[in-house]
């Protein structure tokens, strides 16, 4: 399609006028069909950017520049008119410093590529829920992996008509061609120093630039689906959340709907995907990574995912930790920074086998197994992803895609703690619960590249590369969201921590479809079950009321997983008190004050 097949005004005008600032060599308006895929999928792998993979049908494996590796924090702005709007977790520049400095940056940014014209619906098309964006982008990549991702095409240029509301996304690699010229296999960014992740909140707009990765390039993830889409929703009275939607079915038949926050790679994907280790029980997917939950007439908040598919986490993937997500990428698959096998298959760390043969590591370097060296550099980065269809994954519950969403009766926070935090703990209210989540922290990962991975910060609900706004006002928003319906309607709040280590420095709970044990306990708190004690921290389970059976970890590292640490919890709100709580000023709510001044007090009973 051309620019003369829109025929919403102002979206024709703001292309041109984009077309007139980026000079792109051709505008093409994507219609989302299975052609379009493949011929721009065959464009890659003809400049040499694309890998196709003889062992999986459809699939194609991507190489990165080192330096394009992940979402990239300290380039990432919330441009609000004032510094205070965006918050003291947030990177803020004058929204028109920011613009004049990426204006400069986009002149001419797409000479040599084609711009393409994504019009994306986030949730099901024409859904009430679902939302608009329109992002263009003179990557093929980004084309090819929002498909997956997000509900692409002429039937979402159909619902927004002539005058529909949508998010204007704009993205480029920022790496203009001379004429003649192809990528040639190299992955097209721009250096590290110019990286640009910009939101502009009051406008709805999001403006890119340099970097093609995940997160900072399809922009409808967690720019629009969470940044823009959490000023929105606090705007309207509901939550966009960093968090995965699970369906459990228990051995009565009896239905619960879960969600969990966790920081980036702290396993939102997997239990989302968990197969029970105990006799019975059924996980579903309904999301893996983004929810958005508003509230029924009935006074209960029901979620719905806006994505069509996952962006994984590769390494630790394999038939043991997650079999669905190995199901669901047997084909249909683009996989991103993977190790290569020479008959054409990918590879990486913890896939479950040693490495077949020599690899071509995600640098394109070859690369021999050498498993005496337990300094060996991976094969696969870390951060080595799969974009996959939703509907290719064998546990995806029937309702996932339901503009109805589903009832929430539980939610998750959680992240990567090797000590203090219990394996479970239950707040004992909904500001209790908010408590918690504010107080969410994790070892870093590598899911954002300019962090140092393995240290412990905070990271409230999972949200903090990812709130649009102030966080202070934020946990305002989720005190306030509690006072629109009763405790017995709203969902009950848990904390979890899956990453408990022994001593020795191993993991203490062996997790993945193990968790089904704690998921069991959670459902029978949400049926009101006498199977806990309250404790100073909050509810936790009575001895013997976690499923344990078959499970092979001492008696001795249970009572650690299972028992109060108040010396450790001591420690942690003193660091709350002195270095968290502080940041948000007179924005942090009087409940949360009052929150943790209980906690204290009881530690200290
Ligand atoms: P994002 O996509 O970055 O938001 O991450 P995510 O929260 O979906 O994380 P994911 O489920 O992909 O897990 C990230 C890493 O944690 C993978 O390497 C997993 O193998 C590992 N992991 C997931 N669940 C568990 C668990 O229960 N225990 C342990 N030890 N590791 C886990
Ligand atoms: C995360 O980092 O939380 C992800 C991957 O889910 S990205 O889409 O790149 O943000
Ligand atoms: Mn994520």
């Amino acid at each position: 399609m051309t620019i003369n097949d829109i025929k919403h005004p102002k979206v024709k005008a703001w292309v041109e006028e984009v077309a007139k600032m980026c000079q792109p060599d051709d505008v093409y308006v994507c219609d989302g069909s299975q052609t379009e895929y493949d011929r721009l999928m065959k464009k890659m792998v003809d400049s040499g950017l694309g890998i196709p993979l003889k062992k999986r049908p459809n699939s194609v494996l991507f190489r990165s520049q080192p330096s394009d590796v992940a979402r990239v924090e300290n380039r990432t702005y919330i441009a609000s008119k004032t510094k205070e709007a965006a918050g003291p977790t947030n990177n803020w520049i004058d929204p028109a410093e920011l613009k004049k400095t990426m204006t400069g940056l986009y002149a001419g940014c797409m000479k040599g590529r084609t711009m393409y014209v994504i019009p994306f619906s986030m949730g099901p098309v024409g859904s009430d829920i679902a939302k608009i964006g329109i992002e263009l982008t003179d990557s093929e990549y980004v084309v090819c992996n929002m498909d997956i991702m997000t509900r692409v095409g002429t039937k979402v240029l159909d619902v927004l008509g002539t005058n529909g509301e949508y998010v204007p996304c704009l993205h480029s690699v920022g790496k203009p061609l001379a004429k003649g010229e192809s990528d040639n296999g190299q992955w097209p960014c721009a250096d590290i120093d110019n990286k640009y992740i910009s939101h502009f909140p009051e406008e709805r707009t999001i403006w890119s630039y340099g970097s093609g990765y995940g997160g900072n390039a399809l922009l409808g993830k967690k720019c629009f689906a969470l940044r823009i889409a959490s000023v929105i929703a606090k705007e309207e009275g509901w939550l966009a959340e960093h968090m995965l939607i699970l369906k459990l079915t228990s051995p009565e038949g009896k239905v619960k709907y879960v969600t969990g926050a966790f920081p980036s790679a702290c396993g939102k994907t997997n239990l989302a995907m968990l197969i029970p280790t105990i006799p019975g029980w059924k996980v579903e997917t309904v999301g893996d990574d983004i929810a958005w939950m508003k509230f029924g007439k009935d006074g209960r908040l029901y979620a719905i995912n806006p994505e069509a598919g996952f962006f994984g986490v590769a390494p630790g993937t394999n038939e043991q930790s997650n079999k669905s997500a190995m199901d669901s990428i047997r084909k249909d698959t683009i996989f991103t920074n993977c190790a290569l096998t020479e008959d054409g298959d990918i590879w990486w760390e913890q896939i479950g086998y040693d490495a077949p043969g020599p690899l071509v590591d995600w640098k394109g370097n070859k690369w021999v197994q050498d498993k005496a060296n337990k300094a060996q550099e991976p094969a696969a980065h870390p951060n080595a992803r799969f974009t996959a269809i939703a509907k290719n994954c064998p546990a995806i519950a029937k309702e996932w895609d339901d503009p109805a969403g589903v009832p929430i009766d539980a939610i998750l926070f959680g992240g990567r703690r090797p000590s203090t935090i219990p394996l479970v703990h239950q707040a004992t209210s909904w500001n209790h619960g908010v408590f918690l989540g504010s107080i969410v922290g994790s070892e870093i990962t590598a899911a954002a590249l300019d962090l140092k991975a393995g240290t412990i910060r905070r990271d409230p609900f999972a949200m903090l590369p990812f709130c649009g706004y102030n966080m202070g006002e934020y946990f305002q928003h989720w005190i306030n969201v509690g006072k629109k319906s009763t405790e017995d309607k709203l969902p009950k709040i848990f904390f979890v921590n899956w990453f408990r280590k022994t001593p020795e420095g191993k993991f203490a709970w062996p997790g993945y479809g193990d968790n089904s044990r704690v998921l069991a306990w959670i459902f029978d708190r949400c049926e009101g079950k006498d199977n806990a004690v309250k404790t100073q921290i909050g509810w936790m389970p009575k001895a013997d009321a976690l499923n344990l059976t078959g499970l092979d970890v001492s008696a001795e590292i249970m009572k650690d997983l299972l028992s109060v640490d108040v010396e450790g919890w001591k420690k942690e709100i003193a660091d709350v008190r002195a270095n968290h709580y502080p940041k948000f000023g007179d924005k942090l709510p009087k409940e949360l004050m009052a929150e943790m001044e209980g906690l204290e007090s009881r530690l200290n009973a």
